[in-house]
């Protein structure tokens, strides 16, 4: 794929040529044409949110089903994941920009023995866009990190990422901890990642799974203003 790619042209592309060469670009870790991708649909007016899902969020998509088949190795994985963060990054700040009031405060970071983060960069992102402020602790998080997190930034709402399997039980290990030390009902504990579901959110003690940073974005807010409600009441 990548040999045709010198004669391409982006800019020259309609929009429905653009989407699927950005997500080949991709899948081939092409950081540069990635990037140059987001700025033409940016130039063009697409709003952030709608680059972030249709050209970066669809175009992983397809790398996480090759990976899974054996079709893709871990080194053009990381490639791809490097591409996807450079359009990401470019994002980020429009998608913080929409001057919305402040929400609420999070915590977020993916589980111990775990280090993928793209997804919780995603959600870091959408949640800044919608007025929260997020603390992104990163990877490999052992449950301290997480409570020293919460403390130090006096946040509303906890927020766990785990991308496999073996990492996802670490979850459980958080809120049973949490609720050992007196301090679980303080936090709104949300969990998320591709392995994840509703029933496995509910069984360890989670308030909500999310399957993905809109619906994390909506849960929260929800969340926040029943708690605010309930405050008031009693
Ligand atoms: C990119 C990737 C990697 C990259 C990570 C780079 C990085 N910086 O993140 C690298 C190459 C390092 C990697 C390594 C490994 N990976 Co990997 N990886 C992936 C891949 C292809 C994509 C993940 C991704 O970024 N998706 C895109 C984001 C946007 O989606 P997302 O993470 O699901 O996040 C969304 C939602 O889940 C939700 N969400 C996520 N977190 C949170 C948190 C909260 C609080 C909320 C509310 C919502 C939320 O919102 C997000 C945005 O919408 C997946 C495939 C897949 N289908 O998921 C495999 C996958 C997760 N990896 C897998 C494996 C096996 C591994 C390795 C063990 C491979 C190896 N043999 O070494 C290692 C593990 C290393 C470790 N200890 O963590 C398996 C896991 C299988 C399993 N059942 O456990 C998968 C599923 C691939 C597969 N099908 O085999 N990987």
């Amino acid at each position: 794929m990548a040999d045709q790619e010198d004669d391409i042209v982006l800019a020259e592309l309609p929009d429905e040529e653009l989407i699927p060469q950005m997500h080949d670009d991709l899948y081939d870790g092409l950081k540069d044409e990635v990037e140059e991708g987001v700025y033409i649909l940016l130039d063009r007016g697409w709003a952030p949110y709608k680059v972030l899902t249709e050209a970066l969020v669809a175009g992983m998509k397809v790398v996480g089903d090759d990976f899974r088949d054996g079709i893709l190795f871990v080194p053009e994985v990381l490639l791809a994941a490097n591409a996807m963060k450079g359009g990401m990054n470019i994002l980020k700040p429009l998608l913080a920009e929409t001057g919305a009031p402040r929400m609420g405060r999070m915590v977020i970071g993916t589980v111990k023995g775990d280090i993928h983060d793209i997804g919780q960069n995603l959600v870091t992102m959408m949640m800044e866009g919608a007025g929260f402020e997020v603390m992104n602790i990163g990877i490999n998080n052992p449950v301290e990190k997480y409570i020293e997190a919460l403390q130090s930034f006096e946040a509303d709402i906890l927020g766990m990422s785990a991308l496999l399997t073996t990492t996802m039980p670490y979850m459980k290990v958080v809120i049973d901890t949490m609720k050992e030390s007196g301090i679980r009902d303080n936090y709104i504990v949300l969990v998320g990642g591709a392995p994840l579901n509703e029933e496995f959110g509910r069984a360890i003690g989670a308030d909500a799974y999310c399957r993905d940073a809109a619906v994390a974005v909506e849960t929260a807010k929800s969340l926040i203003a029943r708690r605010h409600n309930q405050a008031t009441a009693g």
